[in-house]
């Protein structure tokens, strides 16, 4: 799932990764809608309304219809009394069957509008974040941090049904900046890592190349359409990254996340459970077997909690 503020070139990268232009992209906020992009044998978008309907379009007639830069759309807001919102009540989400090779064995990204556009909107990322492996977080090196991009990130991190996942940082446009500049930027991200993520300097510089990327994402599309490899760009290190992360981690993760979700039933479950205990002796009546029967329900959880860590302990082990 690729995260982050408008125009930080999220469709761009997502653009280079899958080897075509698919995705809108412009200088002013484009992406209108969440759109996850799957295979599919025949190019077909379908676009899923809040009133449960669906409508299938080409993807050019999606362009045209849900990016908030065309001039459709521009008078559809018009059209509602200039108001985003009430012209984004209407879609929810969109889905686009492409045939790629890259996403035959079942991988999809999820492409999202900038952040904060409507309190709605992030809400409905955070609960797509959950059904997501890996977030790609992109930011520019000609705006990095900005005080949004931080709350968001302390939102995604402390989020209370967020589920750990990775978190691959790219940081994007270094092209628009001197040398010298570069080198100040860089410290920065540096220090705001550290004080982010409460880790010394060294364990920051491990980032990069590892969970940071450095991309130049509008020069790797250029290079694509001349038929040029991605050398140069990072985005040939980040795509090599995300293939081993696709068939090394994916599973690890899938397995954490089962194994945190087990962990999460069980405490509410106990919860549940001991404000049930305590109701039962508050009004001093002996339900002595319902209350029986929830300690041992709670006992029964515990155990199978415990086995799946086993289980998950023992996969771990043997994927080294
Ligand atoms: N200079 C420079 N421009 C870039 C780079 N990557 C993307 N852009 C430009 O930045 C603008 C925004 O790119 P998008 O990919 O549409 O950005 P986005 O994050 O998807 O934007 P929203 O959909 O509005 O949230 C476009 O004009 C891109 O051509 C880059 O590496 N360098
Ligand atoms: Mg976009």
């Amino acid at each position: 799932m690729i995260v982050g503020d408008f125009n930080r070139g999220k469709s761009t990268i997502l653009n280079v990764l899958l080897g075509q232009e698919l995705m809108s992209m412009r200088v002013t906020a484009t992406t209108a809608i969440p759109i996850f992009v799957k295979y599919g044998e025949e190019e077909k978008v379908l676009v899923h309304k809040k009133d449960g309907s669906t409508e299938e379009l080409s993807l050019e007639q999606y362009k045209q219809r849900y990016s908030l830069n065309s001039k459709v759309v521009q008078n559809q807001i018009k059209y509602y009394y200039k108001s985003v919102e009430k012209w984004l009540n209407n879609p929810n989400f969109a889905e686009l069957h492409y045939p790629i090779e890259l996403l035959l064995e079942g991988i999809e990204f999820i492409d999202t509008p900038g952040l904060n556009y409507t309190e709605e909107g992030n809400q409905k990322i955070f609960s797509y974040i959950q059904q997501s492996h890996a977030i790609i977080f992109v930011l520019a090196a000609d705006q990095p941090f900005t005080h949004n991009e931080k709350e968001y990130l302390h939102n995604l991190v402390s989020h209370p049904n967020q589920i750990k996942k990775p978190i691959f940082y790219l940081i994007n446009k270094w092209d628009k900046l001197g040398e010298e500049d570069k080198e100040e930027i860089r410290d920065f991200l540096m220090e705001e890592f550290c004080q982010y993520l409460d880790i010394n300097e060294n364990e920051a510089e491990k980032m990069w190349g590892d969970t940071v990327f450095n991309v130049y994402a509008k020069k790797a599309l250029d290079n694509l359409k001349q038929g040029k490899n991605l050398d140069g760009t990072g985005l040939k290190e980040f795509s090599q990254r995300l293939d081993n992360f696709i068939l090394n981690e994916r599973l690890k993760t899938e397995l954490c996340q089962a194994l945190q979700m087990a962990k999460f039933v069980k405490i509410q479950v106990e919860s549940k459970v001991r404000e049930r205990l305590f109701i039962l002796k508050q009004t001093e009546v002996e339900y002595e077997a319902e209350a029986k029967y929830l300690q041992d329900l709670v006992t029964n959880i515990s155990t199978q909690v415990e086995i799946i860590a086993g289980k998950y302990n023992e996969i771990i082990n043997d994927l080294g």
